[in-house]
């Protein structure tokens, strides 16, 4: 696999005027199905794949192609960019910061190897890549109040350092052979229909299900525990306009994404206006306060408002109110 294949006459850039065809890899976790969904209704239905290594529930085949794919597996990652005629690749697969931790070898390979993996394949097929980052790929040396852009980064936990690797090696592509690497630093993403799947910031979406059915959330963090988060459709619209943005917009190519930031004790106290007998208790573990202690409460995302007109439409107010209704629509 030789990364000169970028300067060879075989291969140029996709014009403006090129269908967009879309892979997703990990599509099946949190953000993939959403975003599949958002990119089908601009770029057309069968445009946009989903993969992922695990079988997807009847709703998912129905509403668009869906294939295997294993991130490890190189060879048939290149076949499937090749026979679809793929010009953006949207790298979802990655363990999560929690479940990193627990499983750090499996952490490695997928989020170090699997990422090594995408970025010869996009380097060698002209695509566009977009790699989320995270507020995880910052530290306790970085700026908390709030996290620039550019500043030290060390984070503790193998998630944030695959993530910070990714960061690293994406620019460094760029840089040197002109990769159309893109990549945006996602808060906690608050989502109805599709689970977080083993984060720190997971707790503020499972506090709104306990809610409406026990009216009893025991919390794993501490009651001030400030973090960034965002509404998952302000993280879809996000990613898609960031994609969508001409490259000449672009000053950095890693850029931090902000919508809000709260506390468990001050998302509660927005749910008590709707649902005022919600008890929240607190019983912090050692893993995720440790990891949450480390990452940033507050983004700074100036540079992507300048560079590419980002703006959040959801606070925490919003947030809470269309969370209830859409557990309670989902219910019914
Ligand atoms: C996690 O908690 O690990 C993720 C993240 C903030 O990247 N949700």
């Amino acid at each position: 696999r030789e990364m000169s294949r970028w300067n060879s006459q075989d291969a140029s850039p996709p014009s403006p005027q090129e269908n967009v065809r879309v892979l997703i890899t990990g599509g099946l976790g949190q953000l993939g199905v959403g975003l599949a969904q958002m990119l089908r209704k601009q770029y057309g239905r069968d445009n946009v794949i989903l993969s992922d290594i695990k079988k997807p529930p009847p709703h998912v085949y129905a509403n668009g192609p869906f294939v295997y794919a294993d991130v490890l597996d190189y060879k048939h990652l290149r076949e499937l960019i090749v026979n679809n005629r793929v010009t953006w690749l949207v790298h979802y697969s990655a363990l999560l910061s929690a479940v990193g931790e627990a499983n750090v070898a499996l952490a490695r390979k997928i989020n170090i190897t699997g990422l090594h993996n995408v970025l010869d394949l996009a380097l060698e097929n002209c695509l566009r890549l977009f790699v989320p980052s995270t507020i995880g790929a910052f530290g306790p040396s970085s700026p908390r109040d709030p996290a620039p852009d550019l500043c030290v980064q060390r984070p503790r936990t193998i998630y944030g350092v695959s993530k910070v690797h990714g960061e690293l090696m994406g620019e460094y592509l760029h840089h040197k052979y002109g990769l159309d690497f893109r990549c945006l630093r996602y808060p906690g993403v608050i989502s109805v229909n599709t689970p977080p799947g083993g984060g720190t910031t997971d707790y503020a979406v499972q506090i709104f299900h306990d809610a409406l059915s026990t009216g009893h959330h025991e919390c794993y963090l501490r009651p001030d525990t400030r973090l960034p988060m965002m509404h998952i459709s302000d993280c879809h619209r996000a990613t898609v306009e960031f994609m969508q943005a001409p490259e000449c917009q672009l000053s950095l190519r890693t850029y931090n994404i902000a919508a809000m930031s709260f506390t468990p004790e001050e998302v509660a106290q927005e749910i008590r206006k709707h649902l005022p007998h919600l008890k929240v208790t607190y019983n912090p573990d050692t893993v995720r306060q440790t990891i949450a202690d480390s990452w940033p409460v507050r983004f700074d995302d100036t540079n992507a408002r300048r560079d590419w007109g980002w703006a959040p439409a959801f606070g925490l107010e919003e947030l809470v109110s269309d969370m209830l209704r859409s557990i309670r629509d989902k219910r019914t």
